[in-house]
């Protein structure tokens, strides 16, 4: 017997030997017996030592123990884990690689950590439990995202993070040195997913966005991860049902899957009505007039707190979590997003709240390319800097639109984080590349 077993499947081992292979959690030494919690990547496990075994083992120690799985006492079984009815009696100690003095304990429930250390210690503080849910959420989500594009008939596809100009908007692009040329980061995969459905019709991709955010908040990070999705020959009124269908698929999936995670962050499950309230912009903000006494007329978008009133309304109105908001105005949207031809000062643009927050925007595009290129101009967008995509509507792009998902502001939401950065392995912002940039802020 030499084989490995993961620690969840000794449950039915009882009486037999096995091998497990982890890391130490926590250490409870007793003198001659000692116990310690070994987890692997499917569960945590009790073995009991000696305390000669035992040495100088320490938390976080990767270890391999060769032992027997035993029942343990009634009064001493812990309902709370799944292998909490069983022990393993350690017959052998392996130590595959030590680890030194932790800085903080590890043993706890909760990493009770202010921000910047938990950022500080990023390789150490991801192996805490509690971490490593929130990225096992987010794994979920990228997997039913990837099924829901898929269910939609989308292709993959992969795009490249460097471009010859900016598409978002002009200030918030990080610029490099190509070569001696001047390049940028992609704000998003934008173009590029617009130039394939001209080729491949139903494209998704999941890509990095850049933006050189000057501001410091809880929802913006410097580089963030896109779940974008890309369709030809569709209507405003199908990509609102698709962009629908895909964030629904999505939470309801993942929050079934892991009620487990989100019971251990005191998240209620996410209400999803059959189906989500749909308002412009306009109406949206009828409605928080209504309910706050807030004069909104003036302004072109929702502000944060809005988006939490209107939020709030869609929860006690509609029993929903989501709600989707559309025609935003023209001037505030890209040069890609086709204005409402009933009234074009609005464009038929679309933005999905969850929560509080919007997870996702989007919107039908342009797709004329003499309408495409006045745009362009009119929003001080060289065209020239362009030619791959301004080439792509000169010979045939259908009707098409898309939209584009934020999966740390995704995650953040349904685990009721209180900071992206928390929902990003190596969060960038203005202040931090791993590192901190600024020793002056510390
Ligand atoms: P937009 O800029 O609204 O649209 O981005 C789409 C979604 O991506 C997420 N997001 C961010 N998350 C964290 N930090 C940031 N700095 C950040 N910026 C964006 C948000 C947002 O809703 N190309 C268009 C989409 C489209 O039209 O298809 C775009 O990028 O969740």
């Amino acid at each position: 017997m030499s084989k490995r077993t993961l620690i969840k499947n000794c449950i039915p081992e009882v009486g037999k030997e096995v091998i497990i292979n982890g890391w130490v959690q926590t250490v409870r030494s007793h003198g001659k017996i000692a116990f310690l919690d070994v987890m692997d990547r499917s569960a945590i496990i009790q073995v009991v030592c000696t305390g000669e075994q035992l040495g100088d083992i320490r938390p976080q120690f990767v270890v391999s123990i060769i032992g027997i799985v035993a029942n343990r006492p009634e009064k001493l079984i812990n309902p709370n884990i799944s292998t909490g009815g069983i022990e393993l009696q350690a017959n052998k100690i392996n130590i595959l690689s030590k680890a030194e003095e932790l800085p903080f304990d590890m043993g706890s429930k909760d990493l009770n950590l202010q921000l910047p250390t938990l950022l500080d210690y990023r390789a150490l503080t991801l192996k805490h439990p509690k971490v490593k849910m929130i990225f096992k959420i987010q794994s979920a989500l990228v997997k039913e995202f990837r099924k829901a594009a898929e269910e939609l008939e989308c292709e993959e596809v992969f795009v490249s993070a460097i471009a010859s100009g900016a598409t978002e908007g002009g200030a918030e692009v990080f610029s490099i040195d190509y070569f001696g040329h001047r390049a940028f980061l992609t704000q998003s995969p934008q173009i590029y997913k617009q130039i394939m459905v001209g080729a491949l019709e139903r494209v998704f991709t999941i890509a990095k966005a850049y933006r050189a955010e000057p501001s410091v908040t809880t929802r913006h990070l410097t580089e963030a991860t896109q779940m974008d999705i890309e369709m030809a020959f569709v209507t405003l009124e199908e990509l609102l049902d698709s962009l629908e269908f895909v964030g629904v698929y999505m939470v309801k999936n993942v929050s079934e899957k892991y009620e487990n995670i989100l019971k251990e962050f005191n998240v209620e499950k996410p209400l999803i009505s059959s189906t989500v309230p749909r308002l412009t912009l306009r109406e949206a903000q009828a409605i928080i007039t209504k309910r706050t006494g807030r004069n909104l007329s003036g302004e072109l978008d929702l502000n944060p707190e809005d988006e939490k009133e209107i939020c709030a309304w869609g929860k006690e109105e509609h029993q929903s979590d989501f709600v989707t908001i559309t025609h935003f105005p023209t001037k505030k949207r890209a040069f890609y997003t086709m204005p409402d031809s009933n009234n074009p000062e609005y464009s038929l643009s679309y933005d999905l709240l969850f929560r509080g927050i919007e997870i996702l925007s989007g919107s039908q595009r342009i797709n004329e390319y003499e309408q495409l290129i006045e745009s362009m101009k009119n929003k001080g967008v060289n065209p020239e800097k362009f030619n791959i995509y301004t080439m792509a509507f000169k010979y045939g792009m259908p009707p098409e639109g898309g939209f584009s998902f934020g999966l740390e502001r995704l995650t953040m939401k349904l685990l009721d984080l209180q900071n992206i950065r928390e929902a990003s392995l190596f969060p960038r912002d203005m202040d931090r590349i791993d590192e901190r940039l600024h020793p002056v802020h510390k």
